[in-house]
């Protein structure tokens, strides 16, 4: 599952310019069986299928290093978001976990995890698809990734509000007008109106998003 997006554009930009560095490894090889199990039955019944503990943790504590930050990907994490991002982007090491089957033994969670992500309330068939959002929403926050005209400076989330309205050319589009104030070239009043609108934006569809004044 991982090939493919991480192998396009800015995230492989960033892997051949020695920005990012990222190793996916099979958690099999940290089996000793002749099936290489890494699930089992839940005791006390229920669906499904759980993640062992022996295997994750030799794989773990044979990948983690000084600085590693080891993170579970599950629906039971806080909520993934751009601080979260920007904080991850300061540390030096991730160990994402991805989660598999029903989920795992809950003692990886208690005893082997640093931190526990989710990338929002709904269920996924697994925790790849997490580790990939959570992979290019830090990447591209690390210096040297974005250029100058590709910058996070101004965008959702990096002020805690939504982004203000866009417009590029045509000026007119099927009688569709660009705000005179864009092409004024006014600049204070520029960023007078961008504020107002992401304000508005965020109050119209965000709330959450605002703290109280
Ligand atoms: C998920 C989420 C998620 C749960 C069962 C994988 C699945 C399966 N991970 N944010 N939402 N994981 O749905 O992070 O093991």
């Amino acid at each position: 599952m991982f090939a493919g997006p991480l192998d396009e554009s800015i995230i492989m930009r960033a892997r051949k310019a020695g920005l990012l560095e990222l190793k996916i490894h099979q958690l099999r090889d940290w089996t000793h069986d002749r099936h290489k199990t890494v699930d089992d039955r839940p005791f006390g019944g229920g669906p499904g299928m759980l993640m062992k503990p022996e295997p994750l943790f030799a794989a773990v504590e044979s990948l983690r290093r000084e600085q590693s930050k080891v993170i579970l990907l599950s629906p039971t994490g806080r909520k993934f978001n751009q601080a979260i991002a920007s904080e991850l982007a300061a540390q030096s090491d991730l160990l994402l976990v991805t989660g598999h089957y029903e989920g795992f033994d809950e003692r990886v969670r208690e005893s082997l995890a640093d931190d526990e992500l989710s990338i929002g309330d709904y269920v996924l068939t697994n925790g790849a698809l997490p580790a990939m959002v959570v992979i290019d929403a830090v990447t591209r926050l690390l210096p040297g990734v974005l250029g100058d005209d590709e910058s996070s400076r101004d965008e959702s989330f990096s002020h805690g509000l939504l982004e203000y309205p866009q417009y590029t050319r045509p000026a007119v589009f099927r009688g569709l007008k660009v705000p005179d104030v864009l092409v004024s070239g006014n600049h204070a009043q520029i960023e007078q109106w961008r504020r107002e609108q992401a304000k508005s934006r965020t109050r119209a569809s965000r709330p959450d998003l605002l703290k109280p004044d």
